[in-house]
């Protein structure tokens, strides 16, 4: 069942630290740090892709908006594979509004996010205020909530990569640390290893796309960047053969992380 929404706004307090401990436990269990990022239209599609690369992920992410076939039963659809096999649920919502209209955004609408992702992410650009809402938005939710905030991007001339603009990320990041879990970043912004540092932009074989994506590989995320968790979309969801591919990544990125933890 999904939590219900009272008013947009829910009761008991919600913390995010049991979504830190989740996937420590995931990545030990399951031995994976790959978060597949299924770019897919069909929500249908991602479902039975789910079931099938299941066992070798610790996320799967998604773009709500981009589906032609959301409904809430679907959603609750893969809500319930990501509980069987044990990975989180990312919306890659990018919030990046005032607080009031966040608040409606992950809550309200065709999509009601606050119901069903474990994880979202957030801009930081229009302040703090923008985690403080949608932390608060998620207060009563009797599951646990959290955020990755986005500190830099992978794509060319991201205004993102200025290290002012990094260094208030890190700030905010410190003040929310209940419902803030870590960073979506390109390289390893705090020494404090609570904080969890998603990195986008992995390929083995491309080093970017036409419109300005650009790939480092799993190693080059892992032990240059100091990711500990690798993005991979199009890298899976584009090759012939996903599962085997997913596979391949899974082990790429779980390898690097051991040999660095065996150091
Ligand atoms: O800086 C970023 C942040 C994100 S969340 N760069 C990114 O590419 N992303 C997301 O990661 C992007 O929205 C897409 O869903 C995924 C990368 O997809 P790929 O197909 O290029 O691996």
């Amino acid at each position: 069942e999904l939590p219900a929404l009272k008013n947009g706004i829910i009761e008991m307090k919600s913390s995010s630290i049991p979504i830190r401990q989740r996937f420590q436990t995931i990545r030990e269990e399951k031995k994976t740090n790959l978060c597949l990022c299924a770019d897919l239209t069909s929500l249908d599609e991602i479902i039975e892709l789910s079931k099938q690369v299941g066992p070798n992920i610790c996320m799967l992410k998604i773009h709500c908006d981009i589906l032609n076939d959301f409904s809430m039963e679907k959603i609750q659809q893969l809500k319930n594979i990501s509980r069987t096999f044990n990975f989180l649920l990312l919306e890659d919502r990018k919030f990046a509004d005032i607080g009031n209209t966040v608040q409606l955004q992950y809550t309200k609408g065709l999509f009601q996010i606050a119901t069903w992702a474990d994880l979202v992410t957030v801009h930081v650009l229009p302040g703090e205020g923008i985690v403080q809402a949608l932390e608060q938005s998620v207060q009563s939710i009797d599951e646990p909530r959290g955020c990755l905030l986005i500190a830099q991007m992978s794509s060319k001339g991201a205004l993102t990569n200025n290290e002012d603009y990094v260094k208030g990320v890190i700030k905010c990041t410190e003040k929310y640390s209940d419902y803030v879990i870590g960073f979506i970043s390109q390289s390893r912004l705090t020494t404090d290893n609570k904080f969890i540092h998603c990195t986008p932009g992995i390929h083995l074989n491309n080093t970017g796309d036409q419109l300005g994506q650009q790939y480092v590989t799993p190693r080059q995320a892992i032990d240059g960047r100091g990711a500990d968790i690798l993005i991979v979309g199009r890298a899976i969801t584009d090759s012939i053969n996903r599962i085997k591919t997913c596979e391949e990544y899974q082990q790429e990125g779980y390898n690097v992380y051991e040999q660095l933890r065996n150091i």
